[in-house]
């Protein structure tokens, strides 16, 4: 080194040193990889550094997001103030005057009409002590009904399909740590190469153990490239095809009969059911060669361990709840449940997808996963809260659902925490109203967004670099996210928020916590002895086991490695077959001249969910900085659009104007379109609002649309 370079070597580094480290969880998928963020004075310039921390689920793993996710928490657009709406713009405000506000129009609203007229909409970014404080603030703090949340979009008809077959939804029925030791695997309509990226490992794992790797998906995937059998079936016609898969194995006397008999209830009913399948007729609908579909079958059912893991591809439609029970039949015909290396996973999305669908935030339901109808469960919960029992407000309606009755009237004013409905929920178009016509709206936000843009008061909330809790990953093991970095200006946690909300309601008495920990610790006890049960879990216990699955109900429980190993959680301990199906016949949208293509709609790699965190991390954007739609060549050429150009995306319901990516990854009859963006890439504006009848979740993965050059090029 010449005495010139050692000299400046020398000064930089003098000026470079780590001054801090934040050991923290990534704010994005369900995978929660442990990393830690070093913070390095440069002058007066900070500048981090990611790096992951080793742990059971991810090993020190990270993706292009988590290395890059600090780049959000620290970006100068962070709202770090209390916001109040005057004469249409936004003006900096003191907490009390926003408070003061919120106490003055959410006692109107009540007052003029009734408690219900006020509503509180959460998200599965929420920590558990948080998920838990929104139910709780709902059903004490404001006394209404209408309270839920953004996984009705995204784990509910995996949630209602598990709990309906085996009694419980814990994601994972197994440790995924068993994954390599399973001989088959069906990937159904999940995309875990970009979007669970670190989960990629086990599967590697397997494949080179001789696994034998099935994937179900209309598009060719970084997922699908690592399949030995890609099955591109036609968007939303996943059902037919697991029937297809079920007909076959009952065909070839494949099912494990004793088990069937032994362990589960309706089998003979889905024999019946099966004898009615039309293979050649039913294998057309599916836009796939029967032979393909008879060797997935068989593949399966002949492998001596196996598991299915399904995500939102075949979730995400009108009669999701009935697919995902199709896709567990073929677990439960084969006996491939409760064993080493068999079960199911229902591939968990956001970081806390798992925890956050488990205490409160929905609709129906109270902490530990009770029932919100259940006498009993109600007054086990209003003891822990020391509130009356009758007192408790009963169901209310989903999150779309709750949409429609702020368009109507019902609902006037709105608490959202975690969340951008505008740009996520189906039909765009109505939430826009929907936000214009609530006479009173507060939002807790990091970042001015589409919502938040409708709020009247905005408060001005932590990242996860500064906010504990415990989030509960994909596998059902709940973590702690130790957070350390301090609050950003006049910033507060979203359960201090919460908090001071119950306060100026005059219910401040109820939500008396010094620490997240304080939370937690009144979680543990309301979930106590129901089926989602916390309450042998400490942070201390996190702490010293890097985590602790549950159901976990004393302090010194083991740990189930395999749930259903002896019964299933139903009250008869049999898992259920699916014998009447509750999807509406005609609720799918189908294609006609008019709308002649499939839309179906997802993600990419670097960004994540509605943009609002990846878009402000330029290393993430600049990967991807406009929304674009997949098409096929043969029907680029058909339609007369171009890859480069603009073109027009029209439904039913509404239009985008998305660039044109022509790939043969595609089916040619389909069309795929990335979620993240708004405005006039809003792709939910294209969304029907129908619902699936069993669990409320929308057809994001089934929309008939046209395709067209954009008017002007
Ligand atoms: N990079 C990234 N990662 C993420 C997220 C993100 O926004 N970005 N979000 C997180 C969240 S909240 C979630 S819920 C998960 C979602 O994770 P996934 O469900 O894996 O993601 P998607 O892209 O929505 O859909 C998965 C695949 O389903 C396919 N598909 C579409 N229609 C159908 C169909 O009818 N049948 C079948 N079989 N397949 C179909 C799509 O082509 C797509 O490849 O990802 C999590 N991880
Ligand atoms: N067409 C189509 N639409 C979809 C889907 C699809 O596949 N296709 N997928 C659906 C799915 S699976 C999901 S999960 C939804 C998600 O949709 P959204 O719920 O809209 O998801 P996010 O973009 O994560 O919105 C979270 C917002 O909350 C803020 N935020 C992040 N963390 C916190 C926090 O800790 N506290 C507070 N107060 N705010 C926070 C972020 O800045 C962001 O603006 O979208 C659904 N919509
Ligand atoms: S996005 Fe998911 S896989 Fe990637 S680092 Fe974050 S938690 Fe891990
Ligand atoms: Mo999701």
């Amino acid at each position: 080194m010449s005495n010139q370079m050692l000299a400046t070597f020398r000064s930089r580094q003098q000026s470079v040193g780590t001054e801090r480290v934040y050991h923290t969880q990534c704010p994005f998928c369900s995978m929660q990889c442990k990393k830690k963020v070093l913070e390095e004075k440069q002058g007066s310039r900070l500048r981090y550094r990611t790096i992951g921390v080793d742990n059971p689920t991810t090993k020190g793993r990270l993706c292009v997001k988590g290395k890059n996710a600090y780049q959000h928490a620290v970006h100068p657009e962070r709202i770090t103030t209390p916001l109040i709406k005057v004469d249409g713009e936004f003006q900096k405000a003191g907490w009390d005057e926003a408070l003061d506000l919120i106490g003055k129009n959410f006692r109107e609203v009540q007052e003029a009409r009734d408690k219900d007229a006020v509503s509180l909409y959460g998200g599965g970014s929420l920590t558990n002590e948080e998920a838990y404080l929104l139910g709780k603030l709902a059903r004490v703090g404001l006394g209404t009904k209408y309270v839920d949340y953004n996984g009705r979009f995204c784990m509910s008809s995996a949630a209602s399909a598990s709990t309906k077959t085996f009694g419980l939804d814990r994601g994972f029925t197994n440790h995924i740590d068993q994954i390599p030791d399973a001989k088959c695997i069906i990937l159904a309509g999940t995309n875990i190469a970009e979007c669970q990226p670190t989960f990629v490992p086990y599967l590697e794992e397997a494949r080179q153990n001789g696994s034998f790797l099935i994937v179900m998906d209309p598009r060719e995937t970084d997922t699908a490239a690592m399949a030995d059998l890609h099955l591109k079936v036609k968007p939303g016609q996943d059902k037919q095809l697991a029937l297809l898969m079920e007909h076959y194995i009952v065909q070839h006397g494949l099912q494990d009969d004793a088990f069937c008999r032994e362990q589960t209830a309706g089998y003979d009913d889905l024999l019946a059911r099966l004898a009615e399948v039309n293979p050649v007729k039913d294998a057309a609908e599916t836009g796939l060669r029967l032979e393909d579909i008879e060797e997935a079958a068989y593949r399966f059912a002949s492998a001596p361990t196996g598991m299915i893991l399904t995500a939102r591809g075949i979730e995400q439609q009108v009669d999701g709840h009935d697919t995902v029970r199709h896709f567990l039949h073929l677990l439960l015909l084969t006996g491939k449940i409760g064993k080493y290396a068999c079960g199911y996973g229902a591939v968990t999305g956001q970081a806390n997808g798992q925890g956050g669908r488990e205490h409160g935030q929905k609709a129906d339901q109270l902490p530990g996963y009770r029932s919100i109808e259940n006498s009993e469960h109600r007054r086990w919960i209003a003891e822990v809260w020391g509130v009356q029992e009758p007192d408790l407000p009963g169901k209310g309606v989903s999150a779309y659902e709750m949409m429609e009755r702020m368009e109507e009237g019902e609902i006037q004013a709105l608490l959202l925490i975690g969340s951008n409905p505008v740009v996520s929920n189906p039909n765009a178009n109505l939430v826009h109203r929907a936000f214009s016509s609530v006479s009173f709206m507060v939002v807790a936000e990091m970042f001015m967004t589409e919502s938040a843009a409708y709020a009247d008061v905005i408060f001005p909330t932590s990242s996860y670099l500064e906010d504990e809790g415990t989030l509960t990953n994909l596998e059902g093991r709940v973590t702690l996210r130790e957070a350390s970095k301090e609050l950003p200006g006049q910033c507060r946690h979203d359960w201090q928020i919460m908090m001071a909300v119950a306060e100026v309601m005059g219910k401040g008495d109820y939500f008396s916590y010094e620490k997240a920990e304080d939370i937690f610790n009144e979680l543990r006890l309301a979930s106590r002895g129901g089926k989602a049960d916390y309450y042998g879990i400490s942070y201390d216990r996190i702490r010293r086991q890097s985590g602790v699955f549950w159901p976990c109900p004393s302090e010194d429980a083991d740990e189930a490695e395999t749930l259903f190993t002896n019964s299933f959680a139903t009250e008869d301990g049999r898992a259920h077959f699916l014998t009447e199906p509750t999807a509406e016949e005609g609720a799918k949208e189908t294609v006609d001249a008019a709308y002649p293509l499939y839309l179906t709609t997802g993600r990419t790699m670097s960004h994540y969910l509605t943009g609002e965190q990846t878009r402000r991390s330029s290393r993430l954007a600049a990967r991807e900085f406009e929304s674009y739609v997949e098409v096929h060549p043969d029907t680029a050429r058909d339609h007369g659009v171009r890859s480069g150009e603009l073109v027009t995306l029209a439904s039913r319901r509404g239009t985008a104007v998305l660039r044109c990516v022509v790939s043969g990854d595609v089916r040619r009859d389909t069309l795929f379109a990335p979620m993240h963006w708004g405005g006039r890439q809003n792709i939910n504006r294209l969304i029907d609002r129908t619902l699936d009848p069993a669990c409320r979740m929308p057809g994001f993965k089934r929309t008939a649309v046209s395709l067209h050059p954009a008017a002007g090029g």
